[in-house]
């Protein structure tokens, strides 16, 4: 055991996207899901002996229930520890449909189990991080990971896919930078309650196979178009909820999805895909992305825009 560990985890975006859960006290997911690691956005953590377990993040005291249920899940699977105190530098926008909690959960399992000497490969540390969001399983990888939903508790967990030198890009557009206001979590339950679930869960079975497809074949085109229709389904599972419908678009997300088409129609490779808040991120290429950028700067003045490349697995320091 040392006195201190540190991990590096980048946040990742879902081409192919994780919404619902056939176990919520595992974590077990109703879909696999297929992303896209970022280089830009990223949690820093270092955990260090306690008095008790204790969060920081950005240097302010948290009071997380999550974290510390996270760490108890995490003595009952691997055995007993001290209490940790848990810095974290995030340089992921928090809670804004940039997952913050896919850097945080995955540096926080990785700081743990490095303290603690434990021996285990990224897939078995992807397992355990699961149990503190889903999709913290995917940031241990570079460039592209799938999460298998697997069987059971045992069998879901992901795993890098190797797709060399694909010259992806997105355009983050950060219409939001507030809290949001229905949870991942939530927004899951309530999504299970469309009468379109189950026809989104056997789709997302084929739009996978067909990424995978996409992405060996390097058709970014292809990419683009499966991650948007993925992503915009996924989206209409939340307004077409029996129990307490919702939405996380406002009207700039509007906006922001009809100039993305009005780029298409001038010959860009351009398509959206949206997670747990109002941001909007175009999937393009590296060529295009700081035209793409510019365009959309001058068009909306009030929204920030940042370009993100694939990047990185887990690292330690
Ligand atoms: C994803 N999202 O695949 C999907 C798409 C947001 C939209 O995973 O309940 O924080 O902690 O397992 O991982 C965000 O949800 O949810 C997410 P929990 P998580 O990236």
């Amino acid at each position: 055991m040392t006195t201190n560990a540190t991990a590096i985890a980048h946040t990742n975006i879902a081409l192919i996207k994780y919404w619902g859960k056939r176990d919520v006290k595992l974590n077990l997911p109703t879909t696999s899901s297929l992303s896209l690691t970022l280089d830009e956005y990223y949690t820093k953590t270092t955990v260090e002996e306690g008095p008790e377990d204790k969060l920081y993040i950005n240097e302010l005291p948290q009071d997380s229930k999550r974290v510390h249920q996270f760490l108890d899940v995490l003595r009952a699977e691997m055995g007993d520890f001290p209490p940790l105190t848990v810095i974290s530098i995030n340089k992921v926008p928090l809670s804004a449909g940039l997952a913050s909690s896919a850097s945080s959960f995955a540096a926080l399992t990785a700081a743990v189990a490095k303290f603690n000497g434990w021996d285990l490969s990224n897939e078995e540390l992807s397992r355990l991080a699961r149990r503190g969001s889903g999709s913290a399983t995917r940031s241990f990888f570079p460039d592209f990971a799938i999460w298998e939903k697997g069987e059971d508790d045992k069998t879901s967990y992901a795993h890098h896919i190797d797709v060399p030198d694909l010259p992806i890009a997105l355009v983050v557009c950060k219409i939001a930078g507030t809290v949001k206001k229905v949870s991942s979590s939530d927004g899951m339950v309530r999504a299970q309650t469309s009468p379109n679930y189950q026809s989104w869960v056997d789709e997302s079975a084929k739009q996978l196979e067909e990424m995978k497809a996409a992405l060996e074949a390097k058709d970014l085109e292809k990419v683009g178009q499966l991650a948007e229709a993925n992503a915009l389904s996924m989206h209409d599972l939340n307004l077409t909820a029996e129990d307490q419908r919702f939405t996380y678009f406002n009207q700039n997300t509007m906006k922001v999805l009809d100039a993305i088409k009005a780029l298409r129609a001038e010959g860009y490779l351009a398509y959206a895909t949206m997670d747990a808040g109002p941001n909007v991120k175009i999937i393009t290429n590296q060529e295009q992305a700081p035209a793409i950028k510019e365009a959309l700067a001058e068009q909306f003045r009030k929204i920030q825009f940042d370009i993100a490349t694939p990047g990185p697995g887990i690292s330690y320091e």
